[in-house]
């Protein structure tokens, strides 16, 4: 049976352990101790409690857990890479890694740096943390898992198919980038403004709000044109990525976005991986990013207060 790790017992982290349990030998590892029972809310409301095995990353080295066939990195993306340098004198140098993270930061990052292989997974299964023992899945989303370099077809292949025996809509595909990116975009036009604005994600749709994110996406349109990010279902530049993020935020509209969330739990935001590409990219190829920059300071003004 194929050991899983995962590294970060955040709301997708749990999730995942939750699905997987039943199916394969799961190991949750936290920088703190969990409760060995754990609840999962389903979207349909019910409650199932199951034990889950957890073991802090102090511990690790004194544990004899089974190899593991895959090491899931949950945390949030700016923590990555020192989540997995905590665990890399225990893991084999040749272990699959599978980053959930948003943004694109730690996937380049971790891909050029891990010698094994490595996966990237983009999901939309909602998900968030009821305290140290439970998580609610409040929607169910598909899940796309690729690498970046497109030399991992086969293991792709399978990791879709025992998430998919796990409940999850798994699809391994041959565009991560490009689906990684694309998520981004929308992040970096939702994520910072209703963050910043202490707002859920409908109220974007209002006047005080909807020229900036229109303004946003205008930068953004430009910086993935030079990304060779094609635009969203086929549309052209800046109106289909528009009309994209306008989709979601319909859809979600009674989201309290992740970056509103992690500001109000007074938390380092993942700007760093979501406009800090951005930023970056525009940089390199001289486009405008004015607002950009603008969104990621006053961010960082705002968490240099926490
Ligand atoms: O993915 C999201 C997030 O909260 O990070 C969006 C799409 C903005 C939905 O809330």
């Amino acid at each position: 049976m194929t050991s899983h790790w995962i590294l970060g017992p955040g709301a997708i982290g749990r999730l995942l352990a939750h699905s997987l349990s039943p199916i394969t030998d799961i190991t949750l590892i936290g920088r703190r101790a969990l409760p060995e029972q754990q609840r999962l809310t389903t979207p349909e409301g019910e409650e199932r409690t199951q034990r889950l095995a957890s073991v802090t990353v102090a511990e690790l080295a004194s544990h004899s857990l089974p190899v593991p066939g895959f090491v899931h990195i949950t945390t949030k993306a700016m923590a990555a890479e020192a989540a997995l340098a905590s665990i890399a004198d225990v893991v084999a140098p040749t272990t699959p890694l599978v980053l959930w993270q948003n943004g694109f930061l730690a996937q380049p990052r971790l891909t050029d740096r891990w010698p094994g292989p490595v996966l990237c997974a983009t999901t939309t299964q909602g998900a968030y943390l009821t305290g140290s023992d439970g998580v609610v899945h409040a929607g169910r989303g598909p899940t796309f898992i690729g690498d970046l370099n497109n030399q991992r077809a086969a293991l792709a292949k399978t990791l879709a198919q025992t998430l998919g025996e796990a409940g999850f809509t798994a699809t391994p595909v041959d565009d991560i980038r490009q689906r990684l990116w694309q998520k981004l975009a929308v992040n970096a036009a939702i994520n910072p403004l209703v963050a910043l604005n202490g707002v859920r994600n409908g109220e974007l749709r209002g006047d005080a709000y909807a020229v900036r994110l229109a303004a946003v996406v205008k930068e953004v349109a430009a910086i993935l044109k030079q990304e060779n990010i094609a635009p969203p279902n086929g549309g052209e530049g800046e109106d289909a990525w528009l009309a994209l993020v306008w989709q979601v935020v319909e859809n979600t509209a009674n989201n309290k976005a992740s970056m509103l969330q992690d500001v109000e739990a007074r938390r380092t935001t993942e700007r760093g991986a979501i406009l800090g590409p951005l930023i970056d990219s525009a940089e390199r190829h001289g486009l405008p990013c004015g607002l950009l920059k603008e969104l990621d300071s006053e961010l960082a003004k705002l968490e240099a207060k926490f």
